[in-house]
């Protein structure tokens, strides 16, 4: 298949950067229970093992989910090419991936790489400490972008959308098209979701898993919903009865 061409922007209608870091419970604590340094170097490099811990928070310049969505949006208008300037400042691989686009990867670590290896594609392995420029163009033509949208982006390892173990949050974020945005600049038509995520009881994990919609009325929250004996007895009589009409017309039809 033929792709259009990609080339290099020369110009850029607009930059971003997106920084991506991770915050270790145990090891944040550790500063905040002691005061003198010769009791922190001793916990950090002594006790605290590295080895046998787990990021729980995962930010996108310095922030998770929902705040992304106000501070580390992305605005685009139709047929601009943006400039990402992407650094992965966690201990852990990035898999950066912009939904309904393929950006194209310009420069490693600050060095411009040659045109022949700047590669089109949909996910971007970035190791730890490493940086990469992207360049992202909105051309609707299929494969730069695939039309205008509020377009998630997020790492693609899965523990990157979670925040404290709990999903949606971490660096998830979006890529919003101009005209997409309500006067306050923020996604609109997710107003409903806005209100439930934008909320302290969210990240309590007070919040039931089905956030919005007419689903939510009708799922409820497991565990929580007593059984309707009522029901049940109804649906017991009607598939009996509907079992025993069947029965009547299939003897009347062999009797015939
Ligand atoms: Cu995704």
């Amino acid at each position: 298949m033929r792709h259009p061409s990609v080339a290099v922007a020369e110009h850029y209608d607009q930059e971003y950067d997106l920084f991506y870091q991770t915050l270790i419970k145990e090891l944040s604590g550790i500063v905040q229970q002691a005061v003198d340094p010769r009791l922190i170097a001793e916990r950090m490099s002594r006790q605290f093992n590295i080895t046998e811990s787990f990021e729980n928070y995962y930010l996108l310049n310095g922030r998770s989910f929902p705040y992304t969505l106000r501070d580390s949006l992305i605005v685009a208008g139709d047929n601009e090419t943006l400039k990402l300037r992407v650094g992965n400042m966690q201990r852990s691989p990035v898999a950066l991936h912009i939904h309904g686009h393929k950006a194209t990867i310009t420069a490693y670590d600050g060095m411009e790489l040659p045109e022949v290896q700047q590669i089109t594609r949909d996910v971007f392995d970035i190791a730890p400490a490493q940086r990469i420029d992207l360049a992202l163009k909105t051309q609707n033509n299929g494969v730069n972008s695939y039309g205008p949208g509020l377009w998630m982006f997020h790492d693609h390892v899965p523990d990157g959308t979670t925040t404290d173990g709990m999903e949606p949050g971490g660096n998830m974020a979006i890529l919003a098209y101009k005209g997409l945005l309500d006067e306050r600049g923020m996604p609109k038509r997710h107003d409903e979701m806005l209100s439930q995520v934008f909320n302290k009881d969210y990240y309590a994990k007070n919040k039931p898993v089905w956030l919005q919609g007419d689903f939510a009325k009708l799922l409820g929250d497991a565990g929580k919903m007593a059984p309707n004996y009522v029901r049940i007895v109804l649906f017991g009589l009607s598939l009996g009865l509907a079992l025993g009409i069947i029965l009547y017309v299939l003897r009347a039809r062999k009797e015939v």
